[in-house]
């Protein structure tokens, strides 16, 4: 049957591509198809002398391989970082930090994040004599990002403040150039960093000093790592009624801690902080959110090797941050200090979040740009229909919208960081501290939606390679899924921003509205901004038009408008800091392209859904309705 197969191959399309080959030639590429009477020598030897015509055969796959897209110098690369650090921040040791380490990044780090994805971490629950162990085991690249982060100072440039009002933004560029091939190691950073800035926000308890030193330390010997225990199988976003772990104290004035940890990233740290409900003297608690008070835990093994008042349960099967252990964690009888005052566990721990939310949108906007980078490289060396990608139009208009993306999502995060380097040198004005507080959720949210949109998109860009693992690109897109979900999902963070602006009694909204006025102030004279310009100030004034409104409609109608609302601050802020940026005497043509690209979109989205009745009363049945059919 094969035979004959061949044969009709050989007389057909084969022979019409090689017809000096004989019929007999192509019969050996199958050996049970051998004319009979052929020796094994015999069909060596015809082999041999077929190999010369035959492209494609056992020995050769064809003449062609793809040049896979190279990762350069992610500082030198990234025309928006220098000119942004140029502008704000133009220290010769930050310029010469960040390009020799963004070498580095390229030249040796990223193999290692990779190796982080292929070696994920394990648990061993016992030893061979089946002793309970439970040992993390994580690859040798985890580790060496361990020791890089402390010699890197990631967390401790943000503490030393070598660089005052500046640092954060300093530490955030070296962490933005850094998380994308960082093998997720940026989480337990985000997390080090949060708890440092919680322990320093409450003095320094002489019981966490050691802990603060080493969190802040660049000696990888010294170098601790912090979780952040929050979620508990009642559910991650209403931590409120969710956390059931008891702190039970003991006559030293410490804590035993005894509850269920469901969602614990970054397991093999060395401390946390964690929320628990402090018992009384009869062994009840309180509920709610004003029965939560936070604590400090070391990890620590006993002289047996048994992990310290912790099992851990099993590791997580995630779609993403597989690099990353996480864990479920019977906490039982963990020993472990109140830090803050008994029910103010959620306030105390807001510190944290803030930190790990703003660190979460370093990773974002980090991922879009690197998958930018690679994208606009490969552009240089893939061919297709007679010329490279790059020379296709509709190929880098794609790119450019990328780019635009990227641009509007990266100012949002240095403004975060800016603002966040002001409050804690001592400079934040009240308006500086208001807008910290509104922009961190919106911040957060948009830019997690985004990475997702630019990382899918970026994918296709290197068509059906996109798609295969072991390029390494589909981990960026399963990574950055996550983005948008922990550390507060969008609709969380979303109530977040209505939370805030309730609290502040509107003074939140009223320094937004202050400060882009005052960025659009700046470039009302430059008529190439004219049009950006337009669109940012008359989208911002249906939005204070829309919040009037709102201001006298019910809870539910501003639930049902949060989001949206997130989202046009979101838009609208980026179009001005778009807008400021290209107004910077050294500014180029391309930043001016980039705000006006911007700020075409819908920039008020809150007032386009308002005028189609999205918030009425009517609607929030349609909704169910339509859901639920
Ligand atoms: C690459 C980097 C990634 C980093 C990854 C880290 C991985 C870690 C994985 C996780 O741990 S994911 C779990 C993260 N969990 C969350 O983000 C929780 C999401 N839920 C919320 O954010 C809820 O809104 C919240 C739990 C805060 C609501 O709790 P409550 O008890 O209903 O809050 P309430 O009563 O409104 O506020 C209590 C106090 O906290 C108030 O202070 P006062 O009592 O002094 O008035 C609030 O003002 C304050 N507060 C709440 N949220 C705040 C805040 N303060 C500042 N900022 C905030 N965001």
């Amino acid at each position: 049957m094969s035979a004959l197969l061949n044969r009709r191959v050989a007389a057909g399309c084969c022979c019409r591509l090689w017809p000096t080959v004989s019929q007999s030639l192509v019969h050996i590429r199958t050996q049970s198809a051998a004319e009979p009477g052929t020796t094994k020598a015999d069909e060596e030897h015809l082999w041999e002398a077929a190999a010369g015509y035959l492209p494609f055969s056992r020995a050769r796959i064809g003449p062609f391989f793809q040049d896979q897209p190279v990762l350069k110098n992610p500082f030198l690369e990234d025309a928006l970082l220098k000119g942004y650090l140029r502008r704000h921040l133009p220290e010769e040791a930050v310029f010469s930090d960040l390009s020799a380490f963004g070498e580095r990044l390229a030249k040796e780090v990223d193999t290692w994040g990779r190796e982080c994805e292929v070696n994920p971490p394990r648990l061993v629950h016992f030893d061979p004599w089946g002793r309970r162990v439970d040992h993390i085991v994580t690859s040798e690249a985890w580790k060496r990002m361990k020791d890089l982060s402390a010699r890197e100072g990631l967390v401790a440039i943000g503490y030393e403040k070598l660089f005052g009002e500046w640092s954060r933004v300093y530490q955030m560029s070296k962490l933005y150039i850094y998380s994308p091939s960082s093998g997720l190691y940026s989480c337990p950073l985000a997390m080090t960093d949060g708890a440092a800035k919680v322990i320093q926000s409450i003095g320094l308890p002489p019981v966490c000093e050691e802990a603060f030193g080493r969190l802040t330390s660049r000696q990888p010997e010294r170098f601790w790592t912090s979780g952040q225990w929050m979620t508990e199988r009642q559910g991650g976003s209403d931590v409120g009624s969710g956390t059931e772990t008891v702190a039970v104290p003991q006559t030293d004035g410490s804590y035993k801690l005894h509850g269920f940890k469901w969602f614990t990233s970054a397991t093999d740290a060395n401390m946390s902080l964690t929320l628990a409900r402090a018992q009384d003297s009869r062994g009840a608690t309180t509920p709610g959110s004003k029965g939560l008070s936070l604590f400090y835990a070391e990890v620590s093994r006993d002289e047996d090797g048994l992990l310290r008042g912790i099992e851990v349960q099993r590791l997580k099967e995630k779609l993403g941050t597989r690099q990353m252990p996480t864990a479920e964690l019977l906490l039982d009888g963990l020993p472990a200090h109140r830090l803050s005052e008994e029910g103010r566990g959620v306030a105390s721990i807001a510190n944290m979040l803030t930190i790990t939310r703003i660190h979460n949108s370093v990773s974002a906007v980090a991922g879009m740009r690197r998958v930018v980078l690679l994208a606009r490289d490969y552009a240089t060396r893939r061919t297709v229909f007679g010329k490279l990608l790059k020379d296709h139009p509709l190929h880098v208009q794609t790119l450019a919208r990328m780019e635009v993306e990227t641009r509007g999502a990266f100012l949002l995060v240095m403004e975060l960081c800016r603002l966040l380097g002001r409050e804690e040198s001592g400079l934040a004005s009240q308006l500086d501290a208001h807008l910290l507080r509104l922009l961190t959720p919106v911040v957060k949210l948009y830019t997690g939606k985004q990475a997702v949109a630019v990382i899918s998109e970026g994918l296709e860009s290197f068509g059906g390679q996109g798609y295969i693992e072991d390029t390494g690109l589909p981990g960026m897109l399963r990574d950055a899924q996550v983005l948008s979900i922990w550390e507060g999902t969008t609709n969380v963070l979303s109530l977040d921003v209505l939370r805030c602006v309730a609290r502040s009694s509107g003074m939140v909204l009223h320094a937004y509205f202050t400060h882009v006025k005052s960025l659009l102030a700046g470039a009302s004279s430059v008529s190439s901004l004219t049009p950006a310009v337009k669109a940012v100030g008359g989208a911002l004034s249906e939005l204070e038009e829309f919040v009037q409104v709102a201001a006298s409609k019910g809870p539910n109608y501003l639930e049902l408008a949060s989001r949206d609302l997130a989202y046009s601050l979101a838009r609208i802020y980026a179009g001005a800091l778009l807008i400021d940026h290209a107004c910077w005497k050294e500014a180029s043509p391309h930043d001016t392209y980039a705000a006006l690209r911007w700020c075409e979109q819908d920039l008020c989205l809150v007032v386009t859904k308002q005028k189609s009745g999205c918030y009425e009363s009517s609607t929030a049945p349609l909704d169910s309705g339509l859901v639920y059919e």
